[in-house]
């Protein structure tokens, strides 16, 4: 069993039932989910856009092995009328990114794990550290929590309260 960290989120169309649907997919389609954190209500990260993102992250534990996690991730993608765009960051209904695959390091073409962009962005390391703080990042052999102290991404970023009755 693989132990992988989703990057997870969306900032088109209904943020709180995407999220839930995106988790029923995960776990019907790639493998039981271990932990959850928070959501997340965060500002667009390196484009502009007028609708903020909803993200969290999850622990998955799965059997697949990364090229077909990928695949498998695309096709769940594509229920949310997904639409691939070429170049620059664009406003979408559902986008997961695989984090961390075990302690693994690839780096190809198609796939790079960890994610390349994860010590630069506050709407993952947030999540992240709320749910894995020691955990350690292979290439850079820092834990989510070293990682977040040292970012210096200054994008707003706000806890949601979901569960809340009132
Ligand atoms: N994803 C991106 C680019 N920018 N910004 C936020 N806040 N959340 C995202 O998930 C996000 C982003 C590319 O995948
Ligand atoms: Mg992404
Ligand atoms: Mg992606």
């Amino acid at each position: 069993m693989h132990q992988v960290f989703l990057g997870i989120g969306g900032n088109l169309g209904n943020k709180y039932d995407n999220l839930t649907k995106v988790l029923l997919l995960i776990e019907n389609e790639l493998g039981a989910i271990r932990k959850k954190s928070s959501v997340y209500e965060t500002s667009p990260w390196g484009f502009q856009a007028e609708d903020n993102f909803w993200n969290m992250v999850v622990q998955i534990e799965t059997r697949v092995n990364p090229n077909k996690l990928l695949q498998k991730i695309k096709t769940i993608e594509q229920e949310f009328g997904r639409k691939r765009q070429t170049g620059n960051y664009s406003s979408r209904e559902m986008d997961i990114d695989i984090l961390y695959f075990d302690d693994l390091i690839v780096e190809n073409e198609r796939l790079k794990i960890p994610h390349p962009h994860i010590h630069e962005r506050l709407f993952v390391l947030v999540p992240l550290a709320e749910i894995a703080p020691e955990l350690k990042h292979p290439k850079f052999q820092k834990t989510s929590f070293q990682l977040l102290e040292s970012c210096t991404d200054k994008s707003e970023i706000k806890k949601l309260n979901l569960n809340k009755k009132t």
